[in-house]
């Protein structure tokens, strides 16, 4: 129903930029995740275009829930998103496929160039590892990272229940399960949970993992899955985090900042709410702004970029959404410190410096979290498999479901004909009576 009514007023916002006379270069089309922008973060992107340029501009926003679904409406719609954000193997993805255009950042004024002065080295060297052939840098700026993990409910699972994937297939969370709807983000740490003997043997290393599209081991994760759908209340896009709060779910499969949200939530409502990152391992995600190769408007799509990477901007943006901002300013770290968490190694991010931090740790994950994460990677046609094997496993719940609600409706259809055909008899009766 969101995305409906958010595609709806997308539409509705262009129709009336274009009934408005606005010409192409005065509209900016964003396309980016749900619940992934602070609070009026847009009109005042507006604004400050407007004074930077002197040029209006308006923002046409609409938000996805899955990668994939962004990515078909350019890889095959082609349609002419100026911005988009999507994660790590996505970008790997579009760049392999020629579909991004690389950042101008020199159309910056130096003194605006945000994007440039607050460039995190350890995310830089990140996204270089997306791709060892293109740089990711030129051609995408990061905006959020986290992991993926496991929110659940103390009251209901203990923590070393939740200290494992496992949690997922254990039968005593029957209908309490919530899984993001995002293949490849369940799929890796299934996969590193199922092969910790090999990892354990230094076999296979966790980053060759997320490379893995073999057969085997997609019929590996398929059963695992299959085992687990019993738990599974929802395949959930964005309203995991919002069931986890009223306690109808007490395991979900999901992303930090779901979960920094989440826990928040909840305590508004008396319930507590954690997060773990399972000890086998998991993965650990970028998501970044690109400029399509079918955008319209590169220049204020560039100023869009810059302004996401301004220090309070990116402050806002993590306050309204719970996630963690790619920035490297220490200004933004420094907005999040707080002396109620125990200290934590963040020197990998902000350097030697930064070893001992008091810090929500769901925000920033420790150094040990992180060394057990890896990153994604795109697996080319290969992505067909899995995304069948998604539909498989999630079908056979659709179908259980869906022929209920055909039984329900083909029995109401079949009453209302039977009381329809009984009142023509009734009244043809009454009439020939009268005859
Ligand atoms: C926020 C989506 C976050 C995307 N709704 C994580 N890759």
């Amino acid at each position: 129903m969101k995305k409906t009514i958010n595609f709806i007023l997308g539409v509705a916002a262009l129709l009336v930029a274009v009934a408005c006379g606005s010409d192409r270069s005065e509209i900016l089309k964003v396309y980016n995740w749900s619940d992934y922008i602070g609070e009026d973060v847009i009109s005042d992107f507006e604004a400050w275009y407007k004074e930077q340029t002197g040029e209006s501009i308006q923002v046409v926003y609409q938000t996805f829930d899955i990668n994939e679904t962004m990515l078909s409406k350019i890889e095959k719609g082609h349609e002419d998103y100026d911005v988009v954000c999507p994660s790590d193997y996505i970008i790997e993805r579009m760049l392999n496929n020629g579909l991004l255009l690389p950042l101008d950042l020199k159309a910056l004024p130096d003194s605006i160039n945000y994007i440039e002065q607050n460039a995190s080295p350890y995310i830089q060297k990140m996204f270089r590892e997306i791709n060892p052939e293109i740089d990711a840098n030129d051609y995408s700026v990061a905006y959020m990272w986290g992991t993926t993990g496991i929110i659940y409910n103390p009251k209901y699972v203990t923590d070393e229940e939740a200290a494992t994937w496992n949690v997922m297939r254990n039968p005593k969370f029957k209908d309490k399960l919530l899984v993001k709807d995002a293949a490849r983000d369940v799929y890796g740490p299934v996969l590193i949970y199922l092969k910790q003997q090999e990892l354990k043997d230094s076999l296979v290393t966790l980053q060759e993992l997320m490379s893995d599209s073999s057969d085997e081991s997609l019929a590996a994760v398929e059963s695992f899955l299959r085992e687990a759908k019993d738990n599974v209340l929802g395949w959930e896009a964005d309203f995991g985090k919002d069931q986890m709060t009223k306690e109808l779910g007490v395991v979900s499969i999901n992303w930090s900042g779901d979960a920094v949200w989440a826990i928040e939530e909840a305590a508004e409502l008396g319930v507590e709410l954690r997060y773990v990152v399972p000890e086998e391992g998991s993965t650990v995600w970028f998501d970044g702004w690109v400029i399509p190769k079918y955008a319209h408007n590169v220049k204020a799509a560039t100023y869009f970029i810059d302004f996401m990477c301004r220090k309070d901007i990116a402050i806002r943006n993590m306050d309204g959404t719970g996630y963690v901002s790619a920035n490297g300013a220490y200004e933004v770290l420094e907005s999040q410190i707080d002396e109620e968490y125990d200290p934590i190694n963040l020197s990998y991010f902000f350097g030697e410096g930064a070893d001992s931090i008091c810090v929500n740790p769901t925000l920033y994950p420790d150094l040990a979290v992180i060394e057990r994460c890896a990153l994604e990677h795109d697996w080319g046609e290969d992505t067909d498999k899995l995304i069948e094997m998604w539909a498989r496993v999630k079908g056979d719940n659709a179908s259980s479901f869906t022929y209920v609600i055909i039984i329900a409706a083909a029995a109401i259809i079949a009453f209302a004909i039977y009381r329809a055909a009984a009142s023509r008899k009734k009244k043809a009766s009454r009439k020939a009576g009268r005859k």
